[in-house]
């Protein structure tokens, strides 16, 4: 195994480029990779024990390096992997990272090289415990499995809808694939009540080596929950922005949702009802979930209603699945701005102020410049991730803006291998990908699909077999196995693909 880490892509000629080296090697050099000279040699920081890492490392500055080329940092007699300096070192990442919602397309024939499949889930869901059945077909598989889930789809939904409005550089095809979901999203809603069901999956999970066309078990729908509902009714609201021409109609559902939510204040929380054993994204709280879809619906329409609901409520924060706060603020403080209340606003931006403070804390001691401190959990990529988008939301109201963004950058250097692994966490792309990801279609195929962030490092290794055989006794950073059986850090989705196309679209990647 490496242990000299590089971002494994490579660096712009003018970016701050670092690399991170053993602690018992106080120098390093860069070698030119066409004819191994060494065109640098420079010292080392000082050397930091990295216990969540396990080990005692330095960085190693090597910016000055700016003539274009493919090189190595050697320290020590150790080499990392080569990588380039260039203009576009990410060629094809960010486009990667958004073709993957198209792959994981369900109800339609899907082109993808070898993975592509004829349409899969077709037929209409049965009502959990109601002899009905409804047409739910499109959405985005969620991830390695075949199961749809709305709490997972608003973010990713509002992940790319976000990028699309804060990117240097648009993607043409961005709004066609978002569109795809919303489709699915608007055929989730209950006609009668307005109520959002949490999602549609089979009883259990299939195989893992089962194309999506070969799942024929019955479709189900599992009950209407608060934060599904909320949660749809922020997204739309988010939509009526991106897609003028749906206005009406995205505004109406999300009212309808809205509706609902203050008509059950006191919905239970949602768990998988007796006989459903797929995903559950269960949520202790949905007050977080209504207080992003009070402030989506303010944000589209400036009506007083919405805003009330917002001035009695708590601040939320978080860009997570259970815990959506951030998304609210950033609806508040970006888009209804002439209505916004001055004290209020003040208020929002302490919160998110708070949050990147944090975040800054925890990115200026580590040596690989990321900010999880020891939170490394089940999709610990996806904290990395949205810390980084936290960053870059915040940068208009922060007096750091420049920091902000260099630490996001950091960040993607860390996914893409700058870590104590020397793992890339994005298939097809760095010299060490993942290329056994939990992912069905990739299991079937016997490949990879290119362009998937996987979960990532998880120090609780009981929670899955993989990573119980593998990694007992190692540091938190450490607790990653490229197996497919690792469900809970080799499994992909759509919600931790979603902050990575943001870092790359908003970074200009
Ligand atoms: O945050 C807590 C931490 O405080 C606690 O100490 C620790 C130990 O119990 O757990 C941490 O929470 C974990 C949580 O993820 C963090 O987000 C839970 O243990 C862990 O069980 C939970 O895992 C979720 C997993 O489903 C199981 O429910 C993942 O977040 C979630 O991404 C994942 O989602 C699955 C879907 O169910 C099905 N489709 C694939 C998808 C990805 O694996
Ligand atoms: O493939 C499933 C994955 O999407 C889930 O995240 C994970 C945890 O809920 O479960 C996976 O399915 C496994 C199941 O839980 C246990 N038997 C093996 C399944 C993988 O083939
Ligand atoms: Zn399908």
């Amino acid at each position: 195994m490496k242990s000299v880490h590089i971002n494994q892509m490579g660096y712009r000629p003018h970016d701050i480029k670092k690399a991170v080296i053993p602690e018992k090697s106080a120098s390093f050099c860069v070698l030119r990779v066409c004819d191994e000279e060494s065109v640098y040699e420079g010292t080392a920081g000082e050397g930091v024990e990295y216990a969540v890492g396990g080990e005692s490392v330095r960085v190693a500055d090597f910016s000055g390096i700016t003539d274009v080329g493919e090189y190595m940092i050697c320290a020590g007699g150790k080499r990392s992997h080569a990588f380039k300096i260039g203009d576009d070192p990410y060629a094809g990442l960010r486009t990667a990272l958004l073709d993957f919602f198209n792959f994981q397309k369900c109800g339609v024939d899907v082109e993808c090289g070898t993975w592509s499949h004829p349409a899969c889930h077709a037929e209409p869901a049965t009502v959990y415990g109601l002899p009905i059945k409804k047409d739910v077909s499109g959405g985005w598989h969620d991830a390695g499995d075949y199961g749809r889930y709305i709490v997972v789809a608003a973010k990713a939904v509002a992940d790319l809808l976000f990028a699309n409005e804060l990117a240097q550089k648009r993607d043409d095809n961005l709004l066609d694939t978002v569109w795809f979901e919303l489709e699915w999203m608007l055929k989730m809603q209950d006609e009668k009540s307005g109520g959002v069901y949490h999602k549609v999956s089979c009883h259990n999970f299939n195989a893992l080596n089962e194309m999506p066309h070969h799942e024929k078990n019955e479709l189900v729908l599992s009950p209407i929950s608060a934060t599904a509902t909320a949660t749809f009714a922020a997204t739309m609201a988010l939509a009526s922005r991106s897609f003028p021409q749906k206005r009406d109609e995205l505004l109406n559902v999300a009212r309808r949702a809205w509706a609902w939510c203050i008509a059950n204040p006191d919905a239970p929380n949602f768990a998988n009802p007796e006989g459903i054993t797929t995903g559950g994204y269960g949520d202790r709280d949905d007050k977080d979930e209504r207080f992003w879809a009070a402030c989506a619906l303010f944000a589209a329409t400036g009506e007083s209603a919405f805003h009330e609901f917002i001035k009695a409520s708590e601040i939320y924060t978080g860009l997570g699945w259970a815990n959506v706060g951030t998304y609210g603020i950033v609806s508040y403080l970006y888009h209804a701005r002439q209505f916004s209340d001055v004290q209020l606003a003040a208020r929002m931006k302490d919160a998110l102020h708070t949050l990147c403070k944090k975040i800054m804390h925890e990115y200026r001691i580590d040596p690989y410049g990321i900010s999880l401190g020891d939170d490394y959990k089940w999709g610990s990529n996806m904290t990395v991730a949205n810390n980084a988008m936290t960053l870059l939301l915040a940068r208009p109201f922060a007096q750091l803006s420049e920091e902000y963004t260099q630490a996001a950058w950091e960040h993607l250097h860390y996914l893409l291998g700058r870590n104590p692994l020397s793992q890339s966490y994005i298939t097809g792309f760095g010299a060490n990908p993942p290329k056994y990801p939990h992912h069905r279609p990739s299991e079937a195929v016997g490949a990879p699909m290119p362009g998937m962030v996987v979960g990532g490092p998880n120090k609780f290794i009981t929670q899955d077999p993989a990573l119980k055989e593998y990694c007992e006794g190692n540091p938190p950073a450490k607790c990653y196995i490229d197996h497919a059986h690792s469900f809970a850090g080799n499994e992909v989705t759509i919600y931790w693909n979603s902050p990575v196309y943001f870092m790359a679209a908003v970074l200009g990647v």
